[in-house]
């Protein structure tokens, strides 16, 4: 392989490009939705990281939360049901010289997609994944979903949730997840903060956000979040230390922690496999290399 192949596309130009900003698409979310917040966070992101709207892609499932995509001025792909990262990660080994970004709901990363989560944390692929976690499945009006707090009236629990909720920041620290943050929308700078890093960060940058649904979810609502959460940075975390982190992790009641809980420098996935680690495919010849060989032996 030729060495030019083994830098990721670079945009030659790329302070005159144009930057992510508001597609002509309006949001379609009930006002005061969360999910407004996250979508102003992911491009106040890109806008202070100056990465041109061509180099960006968003990937996402489905859900109301899954709409986000359409909303920004980068290029997105709207898939399917819990298949965000699967679609992500396709793109990004096309061409990691992408900025590639995957969201969605609760219950699209954390209930039928959670499979690929897991996986994708601990290949340590270098994305960056926002989830709107509003407790719920907003879209489908008001079930419970996986992070859904026991207890709580649904449609689909009218007598309350039995089961144990899942915890994404737990979920993540145990799958190799290399940057684990937790944010706010009603913080939106404070989660500019958290996504900027998330992209900037060498591996899976997985940013769990508390992005209230103000239509089915009359618990965690912003006033519920507003009353507990406290920082990270301002309580003396050090984000190197796994177990400060799996403790912070546990943390749920009248405190709750949102920040960085857990950062790692290690080879990503890219660096590691051999093909990718030549170049990006998009850049690579395509066919099978010594196919003869393996056709002889057939034919
Ligand atoms: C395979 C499949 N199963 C179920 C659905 C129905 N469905 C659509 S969105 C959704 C859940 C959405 O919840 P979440 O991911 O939390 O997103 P939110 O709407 O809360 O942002 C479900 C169950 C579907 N579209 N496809
Ligand atoms: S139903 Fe809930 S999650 Fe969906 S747009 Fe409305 S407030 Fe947001
Ligand atoms: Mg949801």
């Amino acid at each position: 392989m030729a060495d030019s192949l083994a830098a990721p596309i670079v945009t030659p130009s790329a302070t005159q490009l144009p930057i992510v900003g508001k597609s002509q698409t309006k949001p379609t979310w009930c006002p005061g939705c969360g999910d407004y917040g996250v979508v102003a966070a992911i491009e106040m992101a890109l806008k202070r990281l100056k990465i041109p709207s061509k180099d960006v892609v968003i990937a996402s499932g489905i859900g109301c939360s899954s709409n986000l995509p359409h909303f920004l001025s980068s290029y997105g792909f709207h898939g399917i049901h819990g298949r965000s990262i699967p679609l992500a990660e396709g793109i990004r080994w096309g061409n990691h010289g992408l900025t590639v970004i995957a969201t969605g709901g609760d219950g699209d990363g954390f209930g039928i997609g959670v499979g690929h989560l897991i996986h994708a944390m601990r290949r340590n692929v270098k994305l960056t994944y926002v989830t709107m976690d509003n407790q719920i499945y907003g879209l489908t009006t008001g079930q419970a979903s996986p992070t859904s707090r026991i207890g709580q009236k649904t449609k689909s629990t009218p007598t309350g949730v039995i089961e144990n909720p899942i915890d994404p920041i737990s979920l993540a620290l145990a799958s190799g997840a290399t940057y684990v943050a937790r944010g706010f929308s009603g913080d939106v700078k404070h989660l500019t903060d958290l996504v900027a890093g998330a992209i900037q960060h060498k591996g899976f940058g997985f940013v769990d956000v508390f992005s209230p649904c103000v239509t089915y979810n009359k618990i965690n609502t912003f006033d519920f979040f507003r009353q507990r959460v406290y920082k990270l940075e301002s309580a003396g975390h050090d984000p190197h230390d796994i177990v400060a982190a799996w403790q912070r992790s546990l943390e749920w009641g009248d405190k709750i922690p949102i920040g960085l809980f857990y950062s790692v420098d290690i080879p990503t996935y890219e660096d590691l496999e051999e093909v990718l680690a030549a170049g990006p495919l998009v850049h690579q010849p395509c066919g099978l290399k010594g196919k003869e060989k393996v056709l002889d032996e057939f034919i």
